[in-house]
């Protein structure tokens, strides 16, 4: 009896951990999209686009159907139109819309973008320019993040998720041979997205820590509502009716509870300092 219960006991710590971890995508523009798209109707849900055009260049805030786009830090910003004119070329790499400039400056956070959905999302997907072009070695004592060149995506200014991390420009999903010759084709284009299907989001903040990178995000954004735990949690979770609830609450609290330490002895290690306990 006692051996059943551990054996489940750890079924149920597995189960939660899946629940809790976000989805994080980071591809060339093509197949992220296709992913993105895949995973939210495979689940029901319905993937809302965008293509961003008509952005008025060197202003700080912009409302649009459905979302409103601002930079974070209220400082004005250049919009280009079409990245390296690849859409004007035909590149298949090319990004879906015009692309709002982010400069990562300290604190990194406020030089991206906030956008703000008239209906809370909790998918959000948006594409990439001139990333991973240089500036993959920079160090982030002050927040611990690793090495390079980061992109981040946070619901409602929660917990950062670091969705792409760059050490060279190889780093970047969308510098590939797309023609097939053998040789990467230095696109730079690239599309990254979180789920976090804990619960819907008002506002989703994306950034860069680069410093002294420039880039681009816009592009066609991607976003969706889709139902609580059904991207995380696996149709092979237990039901509900078959747990223990106080045991699994306690499960869940030291399971969350060893994530935080781990994440913290990580994040000193980063910081070179000792650990402490
Ligand atoms: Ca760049
Ligand atoms: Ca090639």
């Amino acid at each position: 009896m006692r051996r059943k219960l551990a054996c489940s006991a750890v079924g149920s710590l597995l189960s939660l951990g899946a629940i809790a971890a976000p989805v994080i995508y980071n591809n060339d523009v093509v197949s992220g999209r296709a992913a993105f798209d895949s995973t939210i109707t495979g689940v029901g849900g319905t993937v809302q686009t965008l293509a961003l055009s008509g952005l008025t260049s060197n202003a700080s805030s912009w409302t649009l159907p459905g979302l409103t786009i601002r930079a974070t830090d209220n400082t004005d910003r250049f919009v280009y139109g079409d990245y390296n004119g690849y859409r004007a070329a035909g590149r298949s790499y090319a990004v879906g819309g015009a692309t709002i400039a982010i400069a990562p400056a300290v604190p990194a956070s406020g030089s991206g973008l906030t956008f703000t959905f008239a209906t809370p999302v909790n998918a959000f997907g948006l594409e990439i320019a001139d990333w991973a072009t240089c500036c993959t070695s920079v160090l982030h004592p002050d927040t611990g993040a690793p090495v390079g060149s980061n992109l981040f995506i946070s619901f409602d200014g929660g917990a950062t998720r670091i969705v792409a991390n760059a050490i060279n420009a190889d780093s970047n999903p969308g510098n590939k041979d797309y023609d097939g010759d053998g040789a990467t084709d230095y696109a730079f284009t690239n599309f990254v997205a979180a789920i976090d299907d804990s619960r819907t989001f008002s506002t989703v903040t994306f950034y860069g820590d680069g410093l002294g990178e420039a880039l681009y995000a816009g592009g066609t954004l991607r976003w969706a509502a889709v139902s609580t735990g059904s991207v995380s949690s696996p149709a092979s979770a237990p039901a509900p009716s078959a747990i223990d609830e106080p045991a699994v609450v306690g499960l869940a609290g030291m399971a969350i509870g060893g994530a935080l330490l781990n994440r913290r002895r990580r994040l000193r290690w980063q910081h070179g300092r000792p650990e402490t306990r």
